[in-house]
């Protein structure tokens, strides 16, 4: 199976960290999506442009959450009961929203102005942290592997890009400080 990611990439990351865990061998592939070579192979495999994408069974698995499905069922792994995929949702949100941002502040716009766009994302961010921060203290959260994995890259993503200021949201400091020192943690440290 072949993986194709970015160090950075907090949902490649997901998945890394997933096989790792799970002894599951990946081929993993970086590719630079803002190069000419590596465009030709996003554009080659993914329609919707985004990274990570799976190469596995002559067929690709475009999404970190589809690709995560997709490895539950090829290795008779637990998959998410609705509650812990809701969320998944909301985690993802928070992500998408993130990313987002990101891609503004590179367009040089100043995502502090108050514009509709801006707002939406700034709103969502906050309320699914507050969420985050709350259900991480309950076992519904905790028990569920690829959730903490996905919170993890999530936190650390947000810490490395200096994203968001999180000392306020208590769970979820305690969450990163406990998951920091594993190992898969470290082996895919996007600053090594
Ligand atoms: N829902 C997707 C989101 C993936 C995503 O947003 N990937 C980012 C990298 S962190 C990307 O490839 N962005 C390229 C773009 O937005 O043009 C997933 O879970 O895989």
């Amino acid at each position: 199976m072949i993986l194709y990611g970015s160090d950075t990439s907090p949902y490649v990351r997901r998945i890394r960290i997933y096989c790792l865990r799970h002894d599951i061998t990946l081929d993993y592939r970086k590719l630079d999506i803002f190069s000419e070579e590596g465009r030709a192979t996003l554009h080659q495999y993914n329609p919707a442009r985004k990274l990570p994408f799976l190469l596995a069974d002559d067929q690709a698995v475009l999404d970190s959450n589809v690709i995560a499905r997709y490895l539950q069922q090829k290795f008779s792994l637990p998959h998410l009961n609705w509650s812990q995929e809701n969320l998944l949702t909301i985690l993802n949100a928070c992500n998408d929203s993130l990313v987002e941002l990101l891609l503004c502040q590179r367009s040089e716009f100043d995502t502090n102005e108050d514009r509709l766009f801006f707002n939406l994302q700034r709103g969502r961010i906050a309320e699914t942290l507050k969420v985050l921060d709350q259900r991480c203290q309950e076992n519904v959260f905790l028990n569920c592997e690829y959730l903490q994995i996905s919170l993890y890259c999530l936190l650390d993503w947000i810490r490395f890009r200096d994203l968001f200021d999180l000392t306020a949201y208590s769970a979820l400091e305690q969450f990163y400080d406990q998951w920091r020192s594993l190992d898969e943690i470290r082996l895919t440290d996007p600053r090594a």
